[in-house]
């Protein structure tokens, strides 16, 4: 361990358990800022949970000190019927199946309007692949939020969904980004990726996009002056070694493009599944997923704590093990509630500034862009924030 390192009582200690976890040398690479490597990766997953959680979270209080960031955001999906038949998933219904529904653009501007008493700022907006859906109806569907809610950022359509828009327009998803874009889209969210190995999907997705479509799509998106964010669903079928190269993949384009505001560890929920008998990942996986993926992914600034699909508990702890978001107020979650969640559907947005604050966090409502709305932390300047914080009641 380096001088100036001997001289910190808390990378002290972190180093003393990595030593005794036998990382050390992987605490002196984070602590000198170098690059884990594929073959580190593997290691974090060999070793004491604790140890690593604390070097994720040393990492993640120099990003961001305590600084703990959320959303007042609303979910819609505009239809839950889809070809890729996923078998992961509990969300997808065949056309003319019970429960398949597709939202008309007016329905769509009703949901938003529902919540025009709230201090919504985000729109997150995905769904299934229905072919016979026209190239208009997702420009209509964005137009419709916004004559409804102007000031809304409409962060929506995963990779799959913009190549299936794409395919429907007959044109490049380069050509066809910027109507979308004209019609309300801000960014893009960051689902569907699942894991990139072709094993993985030749298993359970294989109607669905490769990993390298997934990457390209993304690239085309941040080219096009769009942030997104990427995901992994860990805790099925693949093995670490599958997880970490699905890491290093999104690492080598985010050096490229850094168009990746934010990564999310998305927990498999084995409930009215093909994979239930899976038994999904325990909240020991998900904190270590939360931190390896803090130590990897060294070019992305957020790790988000999904709270819908981990509780509010296990988010609470990921805190503490390299997440620094929590996402949001959500309100009708359903892409998880069909697969078993038990959390509930949305959360008030005073009570996700009190559970941030009992996870001895400072709570910081932000836009989708990390641009702050509101904060009671002084310290926010420190950290490089230059919009005006704006207060607004806890
Ligand atoms: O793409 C589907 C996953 C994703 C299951 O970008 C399942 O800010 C677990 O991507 N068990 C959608 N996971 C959710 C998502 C997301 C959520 C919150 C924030 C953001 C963001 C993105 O959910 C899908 C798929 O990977 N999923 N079924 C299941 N049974």
């Amino acid at each position: 361990m380096k001088d100036s390192a001997m001289k910190d009582p808390v990378m002290e200690q972190i180093h003393r358990d990595a030593s005794a976890a036998g990382i050390a040398d992987l605490a002196d690479k984070v602590f000198a800022g170098e690059r884990l490597t594929r073959e580190d990766g593997v290691r974090l997953y060999g070793a004491d949970l604790h140890a690593v959680g604390a070097l994720a979270n040393w990492v993640r209080e120099q990003k961001h000190g305590d600084l703990t960031y959320f959303n007042v955001n609303q979910h819609i999906n505009y239809t839950n019927i889809c070809n890729k038949l996923c078998r992961f998933c509990a969300f997808q219904r065949l056309p003319g199946q019970e429960g398949a529904y597709v939202m008309k653009p007016e329905e769509v501007a009703q949901k938003i309007t529902e919540q025009l008493g709230e201090p919504v700022t985000e729109v997150h907006m995905v769904a299934g692949i229905y072919p016979k859906l026209p190239y208009e109806y997702y420009l209509d569907i964005l137009r419709a939020v916004k004559e409804t809610r102007p000031s809304i950022h409409i962060k929506a359509f995963t990779m799959i969904e913009l190549m299936q828009i794409a395919r429907r327009a007959k044109r490049p998803l380069s050509e066809v980004l910027p109507e979308l874009v004209e019609a309300g889209l801000g960014s893009c969210p960051g689902g569907g990726a699942e894991v990139f190995s072709d094993r993985v999907r030749d298993e359970g997705y294989d109607n669905k996009n490769t990993g390298h479509e997934w990457l390209e799509t993304a690239r085309t998106v941040h080219e096009a002056g769009l942030r997104s964010n990427c995901t992994m669903l860990h805790g099925h079928i693949e093995t670490v070694e599958e997880r970490i190269d699905h890491l290093d993949r999104l690492r080598l384009l985010q050096d490229e493009t850094g168009g990746f505001q934010t990564y999310i560890p998305l927990s498999f929920h084995p409930a009215n599944n093909e994979w239930s008998h899976l038994p999904g990942p325990t909240a020991l996986d998900e904190l270590r997923e939360m931190a390896v993926s803090r130590l990897m992914l060294d070019n992305i600034n957020h790790i988000k704590a999904y709270w819908i699909m981990l509780s509010i508990p296990v988010a609470q702890m990921a805190l503490s093990y390299g997440a620094d978001d929590v996402d949001g107020t959500v309100v009708e979650e359903k892409i998880y509630h069909e697969a078993g969640a038990t959390t509930p559907q949305k959360v008030k947005r005073a009570e996700l500034v009190q559970w941030i604050r009992d996870a001895g966090r400072v709570p910081v409502e932000r836009d989708t862009l990390y641009e702050v709305v509101w904060s009671d932390d002084e310290s926010l300047a420190s950290v490089g924030h230059s919009a005006p914080v704006a207060a607004v009641n806890g």
